[in-house]
């Protein structure tokens, strides 16, 4: 088996997979734009590769680059992190066929799960409870789609099979704008995704997004990790996720994540996963599977005391899971604050070089971020600087201490999200738990109008 590792990726999650592999005694290969020379887990590696440019086209995102460093380091393994290739199913199959190992689940799960429409049908044959919706792609016969939105009831939201995380969507209020937002949906997701098909789904008012992650190894062993409630969020970039996702009862959540296994088992799903559902009136409906490690998966880390990315490591390695179901479990509560290079006021991107960074300690406290005096933030990748992780015994008492993390943390030179995450931690329906994915919008709103 490998014993060195390519982390195709930068940023924080290039530096978190670079302890990973190091807890595990690997070697590993970082590769890198000529944005990144002075990046922490560039410094760290045993071999240090410049791939290209800033732009991620020509570096991040440059399959053959990457497949070439990874044969002159002799690196066995490749880890994608998030974004850039962690979802590309034919890069996966690429790297399988060079004779590596890709740190992730096989390319043909990384395609069907990829396809919304064959993921939700997957999920449905498996008995996971699905948003109302098409079971097939929408034909383009004006009745037949008529029919069809008429028995699920409007409002209906148009989807895009090739699309996911808000990207290829379109709501639908009534029968007379169905045929024309479909011709328009189809039209950008051949486009965008080069995938003309479209399904519909039941349009859900004011859910809340709840997420089930998952681990499972190469022997048909899998196991759930609790949820994660990801809500608060704008124009579907999450800014403040928490786990467990509060106000829901034990036994509800287990019986979805009972049933997440179940499907991963039937579909031989390999690593980690993580199953997206909107949740409304207590009602669990999936929408769509992410088939890599996500930035907020320091919540499910901090309330299970496991750490993910070493798991993804040892399935990925064919090694059996170790850990046991009725074993596992969530303890006390966990948030996460996304810290963006951003504007406060118009949330545009703002790089430039950090030149002051004071962080905040003490018990359940984590920072993970590759950033600090000195740093110069890149306007060529995502804004992300720091993901700020609180722990406690409780929800109240994992939120009091975020609000003095908060208060402590200070970053100088350039603008951030700090205060906007300050306000939120003070926001009284926040304080009770519960909010849906309209809500930071509809507050910004209000502070906008005040
Ligand atoms: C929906 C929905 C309401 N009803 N589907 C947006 C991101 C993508 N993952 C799915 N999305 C939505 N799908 C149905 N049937 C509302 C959204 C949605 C949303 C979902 C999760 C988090 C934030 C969101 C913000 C706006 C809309």
């Amino acid at each position: 088996m490998f014993d060195t590792v390519l982390i195709a990726n930068r940023g924080e999650v290039a530096l978190r997979v670079q302890r990973a592999c190091r807890t595990l005694g690997l070697r590993t290969v970082a590769v890198h734009s000529a944005a990144d020379r002075d990046a922490p887990h560039v410094r760290h590696a045993d071999i240090a590769l410049w791939i290209g440019p800033a732009a991620a086209r020509r570096s991040y995102l440059d399959q053959a680059a990457i497949l070439f460093a990874a044969e002159v380091s002799g690196a066995g393994a490749i880890h994608p992190g998030y974004g850039f290739l962690s979802e590309n199913a034919d890069f996966a199959e690429r790297v399988e066929a060079a004779g590596r190992v890709f740190i992730g689940p096989s390319p043909e799960s990384i395609r069907t799960l990829g396809n919304k429409i064959a993921a939700r049908r997957a999920m449905r044959d498996a008995g996971v409870p699905c948003v109302p919706g098409s079971d097939a792609a929408l034909p383009d016969d004006a009745d037949l789609l008529g029919e069809l939105a008429d028995r699920i009831g409007y409002p209906v939201i148009l989807k895009a099979a090739g699309g996911g995380g808000g990207r290829g969507m379109r709501v639908v209020r009534d029968g007379s704008g169905l045929a024309d937002a479909l011709a328009l949906t189809r039209e950008e997701a051949r486009q965008a995704f080069c995938n003309a098909d479209v399904y519909l789904e039941k349009f859900l008012l004011h859910p809340r997004h709840v997420e089930i992650q998952v681990l499972a190894d190469q022997h048909g062993q899998v196991v759930w990790l609790g949820s994660r409630d990801c809500s608060l969020q704008r124009r579907h970039q999450k800014v403040l996720e928490e786990a467990p996702a509060p106000g829901i009862a034990a036994e509800t959540i287990q019986a979805i994540g009972t049933r997440c296994v179940a499907a991963c088992r039937r579909i031989g799903y390999r690593g980690v996963g993580t199953f997206e559902f909107l949740v409304e009136d207590g009602a669990f409906c999936f929408i769509e599977m992410n088939t890599r490690l996500q930035v907020e998966h320091c919540v499910t880390e901090m309330t299970t005391g496991i750490d993910l990315v070493q798991q993804q490591i040892r399935v990925a390695r064919g090694e059996r899971l170790a850990l046991a179901q009725d074993a596992i479990r969530q303890r006390g509560h966990a948030f996460e604050c996304r810290i963006n290079a951003e504007d406060p006021e118009t949330f545009a991107p703002a790089p430039g070089r950090i030149t002051g960074w004071e962080l905040p300690g003490g018990p359940g406290v984590r920072v993970d971020s590759h950033a600090g005096a000195g740093t110069v933030v890149s306007p060529y990748y995502d804004s992300l600087i720091a993901k700020l992780v609180v722990h406690g015994d409780t929800r109240a008492e994992a939120l009091a201490r975020l609000r003095v993390a908060l208060d402590e943390m200070r970053v100088g030179g350039i603008e951030t999200n700090l205060d906007l995450h300050r306000r939120i931690v003070r926001d009284p329906d926040f304080e009770a738990g519960g909010v849906d994915i309209h809500h930071l919008e509809h507050r910004l709103a209000q502070e906008r109008g005040a």
